[in-house]
């Protein structure tokens, strides 16, 4: 077996050849020598240990002259390499995971806020009126809660009106709700930002999504003034804008703020609306059990989309849902 083996392994000339071969001695399964190896058991036990040696001599010489014929016909590199391996071949990068633009904004955000003393809060995306109309001082007949403005949850109408009104949810149309939910559950003084997902029935267009994210922020305590909102609005744009960011305040109204502004940025030259601020509506305090005589406070809300495009030289907000990966892996 051992010489005709070797002949065999000696003439392959191909790797068809080479594998034919291979199998037939070496083969796990049905081997020649993987038979005779079975076969061991049936000799008698004085002979075994002599007929054992024989064997493994046997096995090696025909191991090695595979390992020959393999180095041979791979082109004489070393032995025992897969001759299907082209080591000259360009690699497969991974594709491997990034975290998106808006979530690196978010996190940046939070730590600019975090080191002027904010903590963040948290609320659900899908609310109930009273947090994101009633307490907000915004009445029952008010634009804004139109169901044009609004996404609505469709709500099985089985009970009386009352209940009904009580049942209906919606998307969040503004991260305002955090400010009642937060106000709700602590006593002043309250320092606290909340960044999250809002939802309005937009079309989409360069600077509109109908999904988008604001960063709230609410400070309550005593003797808190429009000065302190203008400072707190300057300081943060300047971090994350740069120094010679300029902002603007214009007078505008809130339901929820007296007296309100719109906050804009300079941007290429235009001005940009970036969000609205103000000072908390006594009827906001009343709301959640604060008493307007005692604490005073002011609240903004800014689009985080446009912070990071403003930033970024992003210049339309569909690039940062469109899932190309080719402008998603810049950042
Ligand atoms: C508000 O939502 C108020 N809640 C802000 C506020 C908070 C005022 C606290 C007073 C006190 P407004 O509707 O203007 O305000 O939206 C704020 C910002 O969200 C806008 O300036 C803009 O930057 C961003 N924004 C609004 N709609 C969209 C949209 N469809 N896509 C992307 N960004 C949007």
């Amino acid at each position: 077996l051992q010489s005709e083996a070797i002949a065999t392994l000696d003439a392959a000339s191909d790797p068809e050849a080479f594998e034919a071969a291979r199998v037939k001695y070496v083969g796990q399964k049905k081997g020649a020598l993987k038979d005779i190896q079975k076969q061991m058991g049936g000799v008698a036990a004085d002979d075994r240990k002599s007929a054992g040696m024989r064997l493994n001599e046997v096995k090696q010489a025909i191991e090695k002259a595979v390992a020959e014929a393999q180095s041979r016909l791979s082109g004489g590199g070393d032995s025992g390499v897969d001759p299907t391996f082209d080591p000259t071949l360009p690699g497969v990068r991974p594709t491997i995971g990034h975290i998106h633009p808006i979530t690196q904004t978010i996190t940046h955000l939070t730590e600019i806020m975090g080191r002027m003393g904010f903590e963040a809060a948290e609320g659900p995306e899908v609310e109930d009126p009273h947090h994101n109309f009633v307490a907000l001082n915004i009445p029952e007949d008010h634009p804004a809660r139109d169901p044009l403005d609004n996404f609505y949850l469709a709500t099985a109408a089985t009970g009386t009106e009352k209940q009904n009104i009580e049942g209906t949810r919606l998307l969040r149309s503004q991260t305002s709700t955090v400010q009642i939910r937060v106000m709700a559950n602590r006593k002043p003084p309250v320092r606290v930002i909340s960044l999250g997902r809002v939802y309005r029935p937009d079309d989409p267009d360069a600077t509109h999504f109908p999904m988008f994210h604001q960063m709230e922020g609410l400070l309550v305590d005593t003797h808190v003034t429009m000065a302190n909102l203008k400072t707190v609005l300057r300081v943060f744009a300047t971090n994350y804008l740069g120094g010679d960011v300029e902002i603007r305040f214009r007078p505008s109204f809130f339901p929820f703020t007296e007296p309100s502004v719109e906050v804009d940025f300079l941007w290429d030259g235009n001005w940009i609306e970036f969000g609205g601020a103000g000072m908390v509506d006594p009827n906001v305090f009343r709301a959640v059990g604060y008493d307007p005589e005692e604490v005073s406070g002011f609240a903004f809300g800014l689009g985080v989309e446009r912070l990071c495009m403003r930033r970024h030289g992003i210049k339309d907000i569909r690039d940062l849902y469109s899932g190309d990966m080719r402008f998603l892996s810049q950042f």
